[in-house]
């Protein structure tokens, strides 16, 4: 197969930009720009997207116009398909860009794909924004962007979390006007009044991209992307409030508004991003590098599906969770997808309070052990001690307290997730025994007993 030479370029009129977004990763271009290239408006609605830390991705993506590939992924073989939607690919280091686009009238939505750390750390800007210098955090970007939009009297607009945490909008909204209040309580009046937060829950699995799908894309489409997403056929997004300054039609993709998003956020981050920790941890100590292959082994799947049960106990009947199970288990074991265990691996401490610690609470209220969910964060503790390069927003002081030994270190490891929990030292013994087990659950050893074997135990019931 020879090498194209073309590169992607527009050769229609690129749409305005209405639209803002923070955090321009392959998950925004396979979620938020391909539901505004699939709106019946996209017409009228070009996105300004921004990185984060690096201004990598921005520089490619604006080589070739903004333009990219998408390539839909299922066991039956590969779509491709170009998105327009991203009209300018900005590095995040440009605010001056940012702050202007969102003191433009024209700019109606701004959307975020900041990761579930990134929003408390907006303090660390606290100082550049009362005294100049450079903006590091995207919360304190959006807080300087929205002060320009109310000095400019621009008008209400938009600001769409679309991060896996439970009541994201309402977190957005702490994260800006916690952090406004400190600059100027002015600001922070105008943006109660004027800024609506849209909670969201965001469903499409999108690995990193690859050199090899680089190459895929030359050699099936006949030209050069050096950006493509690869992502699965699946996709879903439920949105929750107002839009004061418009929206795309992203109906017409498919995308649902809601009145109470709660049971769509939960059924999404327990099932999914609460299985996904589960054989992001249990499966790399049993040596596997990618869902599907973790999926595949006995004692991954079971502890799944011993999790599922208890979540599924605190999810509506109307959710049709039987369904749902079923679909992720076809869409954990599409193969083609390599979606490598230690990327979903990173930031445990905030992805684990939302996906095993609402089940576990919920178990022992309803006086059970929660053993499904106490066994996720088993597995975590497990996989801390023999993790090299930890990813996490805690990481210095998970390396400390990973130095003491027995129950010590249990506890002070659970105490990143819950203070009261790490205080509970029947829970903390059947932790430091689960976490024992999966450990020992050596990559070679296959004549483990699946998950389960200390659920006999009610070590926590009476517990609440
Ligand atoms: C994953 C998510 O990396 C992770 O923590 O659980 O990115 C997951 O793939 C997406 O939420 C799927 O929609």
């Amino acid at each position: 197969m020879s090498t194209p030479r073309a590169r992607l370029s527009r050769t229609t009129p690129a749409a305005p930009v209405r639209i803002v977004h923070l955090g321009l990763g392959a998950f925004h271009r396979s979620l938020q720009a391909w539901y505004t290239q699939h709106a019946g408006d996209s017409g009228e609605w070009g996105i300004a997207s921004f990185t984060g830390r690096r201004p990598d991705a921005a520089t490619v993506l604006a080589a070739q116009d903004g333009l990219f590939t998408v390539v839909e992924r299922s066991d039956a073989g590969d779509s491709f398909e170009v998105v327009g939607s991203i009209v300018e690919a900005v590095d995040g280091a440009d605010v001056a860009r940012f702050v202007d686009l969102l003191a433009a009238p024209s700019t109606a939505v701004v959307t975020l794909t900041i990761t579930e750390a990134a929003y408390g750390l907006g303090a660390a800007d606290l100082p550049v924004l009362l005294s100049g210098g450079e903006l590091t955090t995207p919360i304190g970007r959006l807080v300087a962007g929205l002060a320009a939009r109310k000095d400019h009297d621009a008008g209400p607009l938009a600001v769409v979390s679309c991060d896996n945490l439970s009541n994201n909008g309402n977190v957005a909204r702490n994260g800006v006007l916690s952090l406004a209040r400190e600059v100027d309580a002015g600001l922070a009046e105008w943006i109660d009044a004027n800024v609506s937060f849209v909670s969201t829950s965001v469903d499409r699995i999108t690995p990193r991209t690859t050199p090899d799908d680089v190459a895929l894309v030359a050699g099936s489409c006949g030209y050069l992307d050096d950006a493509p997403v690869v992502t699965e056929p699946f996709h879903n997004w439920v949105l929750s409030g107002d839009f004061p300054a418009g929206r795309p039609r992203w109906e017409d993709a498919g995308a649902v508004f809601v009145d109470d998003i709660e049971p769509y956020e939960n059924r999404k981050l327990w099932l999914l991003n609460g299985a996904h920790s589960i054989l992001a941890y249990a499966g790399q100590l049993r040596g596997h590098a990618t869902v599907a292959e973790a999926l595949a082994d006995p004692l991954c799947r079971d502890a799944v599906e011993k999790f599922w049960d208890e979540a599924a106990r605190h999810l509506p009947d109307e959710l049709g969770v039987p369904e749902y199970r079923a679909a992720l288990l076809e869409r954990f074991g599409n193969s083609r997808i390599a979606h490598h265990l230690a990327q979903i691996a990173m930031d445990g401490t905030t992805k684990l309070r939302m996906r095993a610690l609402p089940v576990l609470m919920a178990e022992r209220m309803a006086r059970r052990s929660g053993n499904g969910a106490a066994r996720m964060i088993a597995a975590w503790l497990a996989y801390l001690s023999s993790a090299t390069d930890l990813q996490d927003p805690l990481a210095e002081d998970i390396s400390v307290a990973n130095a003491f030994e027995g129950n010590e270190r249990i506890a002070a490891l659970l105490g990143f997730l819950s203070s009261d929990l790490a205080r509970d030292t029947r829970l903390v013994n059947h932790l430091n025994a689960l976490q024992t087990e999966l450990a020992a659950a050596s990559p070679a050893d296959s004549t483990l007993e699946p998950a389960g074997s200390l659920d006999a135990e009610p070590v926590l019931k009476g517990q609440p």
